[in-house]
């Protein structure tokens, strides 16, 4: 297809609406427009698909896809940015309020599902056979409201008015049998476009569906209702994503989902192997890579091993050899609580032959082990079965011939304490693929202003798809001029974001402010407490000198708590209530904002990194794996005030300690410093502690009788009733560190040129983190693939 835009976007809007364009809504024209797109990308897309199945692959397992908005990243691809508006005028309507009409696909908790969503977009662009495999949650993460300062959850029914971005393929759909069910499931592919490339790749989404139309007889009112209810039992299996983040919860309905979309990816990948390369299994590992998105796949590991056995009259043998030649796995967090354990009477249940192959499993393991002269404590803590769960780490370690951590300090952690046990006897398994993230998305469409400099200085957009290229434009950090327009783009975004959040909650905030941001998850170790700790300190010291030359600030939140998360949910309301008595407060309120951005999602971050000047990376030493927000920020010219933690490191070690603010404990000093930490004696000697942490139960602050408040204070300086010491994340111990780091920067503030500069340098080094630098990586030493260019 060929002709603009314009030709067709009335009959697409008609074709939406039934109605004509001068009537058909807003949404109307975003669907019909995205169905334009989906027609000009098919024949690339089936093209690409052919072309990959022919030859070796990568399939990336996941149970969490985090894709956001969809049409803008197309249009941006297709070459039709320019085409679209000029479409629109003859409505006189604008792109931009065209997109804003697209909900996000929020199937992902966080930085693990959109990592999966950067790197198919990298896997696009570099022309790579990577192919994602999830599910199709009919419920994407929970929508978050605030209700007196207290979030409340609400469902997300995301496709519920249509999603032009994926096509049911009827046609290729498989089964998967539980113990008391059997599924079908259909695949829902979504294109994954690249920049400048033909080629599409593919996100394929699994949904459960019941086997068959019932046929019972409809007289039959008992065995008709007992048909409904089993058909509900089924679609119930991809209903909604789980809203935790990193903490594990065994719940069955769970397992099913990861069981159901591993075993039908795997039952596809077979199919097409014997469709290219021969019934023959033997070469299979040859042809294709799998890897494992954290161990929420890892059932893949038994199953593939059924298939090989039950189905395909393998010898336990030769299947081990495919299967360990096969798997990678990927770990994304040291915390405990996130560790997937599965009762093995639930195994049992639902699919008992998989028990029995992870118990063969680990028998062979406990051989292996006790051959390499393993001691029977360290067989029975490594074994993948032991005291009646089974250990999905464990078994990844053990089938898998690459493990691999998310930056360089995490993957020393995994190696030096997580999984040491596997690190000593299988070293060569373990290599480090620091996180990156897409320019296109988190640059080139987010930052529209940036991007242009960057191309004009650049004289081309070569590097949106090669961001080391923007290392070549480092000089202009001494040319006043570009520092300049550094700080006009700046201050423009910033103003944008103003609008923008005005319409969205009806909060004013002053541009020429600092922007303070924080948005992530809602995490005791991410450390959202200390901001807030940082913010009411603040407002007693105005308070105390409301003369003195405080720079105005504005500082800017985003986050979900996982709904069960009593104490998260506590610090929201929190600094829900910090904000409300810092607008109430007429001298402070004129120096200070709170804003909590509602609903933080993959789109509103498009709107808050770009206006970002200080990317808070606050997370206790050793805790955040790497964290993928931090290099968004860079990229947009924001100044890092961080930890040494997860990608941090790297950050600064790109940047230097002239163009970051960091502060605080380091993970090799914590263990020290736990044994002579006494929160208590910073509560009562670090200048202002007091005050700030009385005010959260002295009546400053109204927790409405919930003792949330009171909970919070406890958790500083009492520890818990678990058995937890007090201030696990160490709070106060970096306070003093960080309130003085951070008042510093808010001061540095002033001289803009130079705050530009360390920008420019943060931007022009940014090269790194981009996810291409991160799926090259994997392509060459952990894929063994090739760019297969259509
Ligand atoms: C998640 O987003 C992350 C880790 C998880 O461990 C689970 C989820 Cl849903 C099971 C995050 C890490 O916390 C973050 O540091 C990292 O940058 C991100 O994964 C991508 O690796």
């Amino acid at each position: 297809m060929t002709q603009s835009i314009s030709t067709h976007l009335g009959a697409f809007v008609r074709a939406e609406s039934g109605r004509s364009p001068q009537d058909s809504t807003l949404r109307e024209f975003w669907a019909g427009l995205s169905a334009d797109v989906m027609a000009r990308l098919a024949d690339n897309w089936d093209a690409t698909r052919k072309r990959y199945a022919e030859g070796r692959q990568e399939h990336y397992l996941s149970a969490e896809f985090l894709e956001g908005r969809a049409l803008l990243n197309n249009l941006t691809n297709l070459g039709l940015v320019d085409e679209a508006t000029e479409a629109l005028k003859e409505y006189n309507l604008n792109l931009s309020d065209v997109l804003e009409e697209e909900p996000d696909a929020a199937l992902g908790n966080g930085g693990l599902g959109r990592l999966a969503a950067c790197f198919l977009d990298s896997c696009a662009t570099l022309n790579l056979p990577v192919t994602g495999y999830g599910i199709l949650y009919r419920y994407g993460l929970f929508k978050q409201t605030f209700e007196n300062g207290f979030q409340s959850e609400h469902p997300d029914a995301w496709m519920e008015e249509g999603y032009p971005f994926v096509i049911r393929r009827e046609e290729e759909q498989r089964q998967v049998v539980f113990n008391d069910m059997v599924v079908r499931a259909v695949p829902y592919d979504m294109p994954i476009t690249g920049y400048n490339t033909k080629n599409v790749g593919t996100l394929r989404l699994w949904k459960a569906e019941p086997l068959e139309e019932f046929d019972y007889d409809a007289f039959n009112s008992q065995r008709f209702t007992d048909a409904i209810v089993e058909r509900e039992r089924v679609m119930d299996l991809c209903r909604v994503l789980y809203p935790n983040d990193t903490t594990f919860e065994g719940k069955v309905l769970r397992v099913r989902q990861q069981y159901f979309f591993t075993s039908a990816s795997l039952q596809e990948m077979i199919a097409n192997y014997q469709a290219h390369h021969g019934e023959d299994l033997s070469d299979f590992a040859k042809y294709n890579c799998i890897q494992l998105n954290d161990t929420h796949p890892v059932l893949a590991i038994p199953e593939l091993m059924r298939l090989l056995l039950d189905e395909h009259g393998m010898t336990w043998e030769d299947a081990w050899e495919i299967v360990t030649q096969t798997f990678a796995y990927t770990n994304h967090t040291v915390l405990a609580e996130a560790l997937e354990t599965w009762q093995v009477s639930i195994f049992e249940r639902l699919f008992p032959r998989v028990l029995e192959i992870v118990y063969e499993i680990d028998r062979r393991f406990r051989l292996d082990l006790a051959e390499r002269g393993c001691d029977q404590g360290k067989i029975d803590y490594m074994a993948p079965v032991s005291g009646g769960m089974v250990h999905m780490a464990w078994l990844a370690c053990y089938a898998s011939f690459s493990i691999n951590g998310v930056a360089a300090l995490h993957t020393e952690i995994i190696k030096r304490e997580t999984l040491h046990d596997w690190y000593e006897i299988w070293p060569e398994r373990f290599n480090n693929k620091t996180n990156g993230v897409t320019p296109r998305r988190w640059l080139n469409q987010c930052n529209p202003r940036l991007s242009a400099l960057l191309t004009e200085l650049a004289g081309s957009d070569a590097w949106v798809s090669d961001l080391d290229k923007l290392a070549d434009l480092e000089h202009f950090a001494d040319d006043p001029k570009v520092l300049g327009w550094i700080t006009e783009i700046k201050d423009a975004n910033k103003a944008d974001f103003a609008k923008w959040i005005k319409n969205r909650q009806g909060v004013e905030v002053d541009p020429t402010s600092v922007f303070d941001v924080q948005i992530k998850r809602l995490h005791e170790y991410k450390r959202q407490l200390m901001n807030a700790i940082y913010i009411l300190d603040l407002y007693f010291r105005i308070k105390d000198n409301p003369e003195a030359n405080w720079p105005k600030r504005t500082f800017i939140f985003g986050a979900k708590s996982a709904p069960g998360y009593v104490r998260a949910k506590g610090i929201i309301k929190l600094i829900n209530e910090i904000a409300r008595l810092v607008d109430n407060d007429p001298v402070v309120s004129e120096i200070l904002t709170v804003v909590f951005v509602e609903n933080y999602n993959v789109s509103p971050a498009e709107h808050i990194i770009p206006a970002a000047d200080v990317s808070e990376q606050i997370s206790t030493a050793g805790k955040e794996a790497s964290g993928t927000s931090n290099m968004k920020f860079m990229m947009n010219g924001a100044l890092t005030l961080g930890t040494l933690d997860g990608a941090n490191v790297e950050i600064l070690d790109a940047v230097g300690e002239d163009n970051a603010y960091i502060f605080g404990l380091k993970e090799e000093e914590l263990a020290a410093y736990r044994a002579q930490y006494q929160p208590r004696q910073a509560y009562e000697t670090v200048p202002g502690l007091k005050r700030v942490l009385d005010a959260f139960v002295d009546g400053t602050l109204d927790d409405n009788g919930t003792g949330m408040f009171h909970d919070l204070l406890m958790s500083l300086l009492e520890g818990t009733n678990w058995g937890d010491p007090a201030d696990v994340y160490f709070v106060l111990a970096d306070f003093p560190a960080y309130r003085e780091t951070r008042d510093r920067m808010a001061l540095d503030y002033a001289d803009r040129d130079a705050w530009a500069r360390k920008c420019w340098i943060n931007i022009c080094r940014s090269g790194r983190f981009s996810s291409d630098r991160t799926i090259n990586d994997y392509a060459r030493e952990v894929w063994k693939i090739q760019p297969e260019k259509i």
